[in-house]
């Protein structure tokens, strides 16, 4: 059996949850888990970086502001380290269960945001990708998209920036990009949101796609 089948045991599925700083991927994982709850479906919610302990203390690392300039390497390959943890930790066993799997952030954030943000380039994310993955990909990527400017504002009222959210606008105009090209070249798997209209507007997008993902199931 191919990595990637693990995830159509039981009609599992593993969705993933994406976009730039400040879309409403908080607020919009929210509504998902209370849409899956009302039609029944059994799933678990957690994050990347993240979603085991010791994936979580990598995040921690990640995410801290430091004086230490963070080598661009050193931060992709934490990302795929934590990521390796949460695979085989909590992922793949919730989907062999079938148990949906609703997972804030993957690894399109690492194309967006090292090899995107960081202008890292896609090859080496692509290697580590099949190192760490092999074939295992989301079912499903719902992609928030919203003008960087518009994020960045929604994100200024949260209080203390992390060591992402320091970075210059430029930055940010990047990861966007990067998101926005692997929507494009892959159709089928990404579904593209207009973040920027009104919360409920958003919602009644993002309820159709949810729909859409449960037909191809049943
Ligand atoms: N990262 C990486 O570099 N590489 C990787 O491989 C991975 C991650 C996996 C993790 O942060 C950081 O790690 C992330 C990328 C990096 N850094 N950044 N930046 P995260 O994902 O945990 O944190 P975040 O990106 O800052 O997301 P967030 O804190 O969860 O924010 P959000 O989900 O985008 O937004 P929100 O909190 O739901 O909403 C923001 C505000 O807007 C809030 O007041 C809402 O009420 C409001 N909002 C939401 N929707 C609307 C609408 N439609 N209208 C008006 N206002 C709205």
């Amino acid at each position: 059996m191919t990595e990637s089948k693990i995830n159509n045991l039981n009609n599992a599925r593993f969705l993933t949850v994406e976009g730039v700083e400040g879309v409403g991927k908080t607020t919009n994982i929210t509504f998902i888990s209370k849409w899956l709850e009302e039609q029944g479906i059994p799933y678990t919610h957690t994050r990347e970086p993240g979603g085991t302990p010791l994936a979580e203390e990598l995040r921690s690392l990640l995410l801290t502001p430091r004086d230490e300039q963070v080598d661009a390497t050193a931060e992709l390959l934490m990302m795929f380290a934590a990521r390796a943890q949460h695979i085989e930790q909590v992922i793949k066993p919730a989907l062999e269960k079938g148990i949906w799997v609703l997972c804030d952030r993957f690894t399109d954030a690492t194309y967006a945001y090292q090899g995107g943000g960081r202008n890292m380039g896609f090859e080496k994310i692509r290697q580590l990708e099949h190192f760490v993955q092999g074939d295992f990909r989301p079912d499903a990527v719902i992609l928030l998209d919203l003008p960087v400017a518009v994020g960045l504002a929604r994100a200024a009222k949260r209080g203390a920036l992390d060591r992402f959210e320091q970075e210059a606008e430029g930055f940010f105009h990047r990861v966007r990009n990067a998101y926005l090209d692997r929507a494009k070249e892959n159709p089928s798997r990404y579904w593209l949101v207009d973040a920027e209209q009104p919360l409920e507007q958003v919602q009644v997008q993002i309820s159709d796609t949810l729909r859409k993902i449960l037909a191809e199931v049943q």
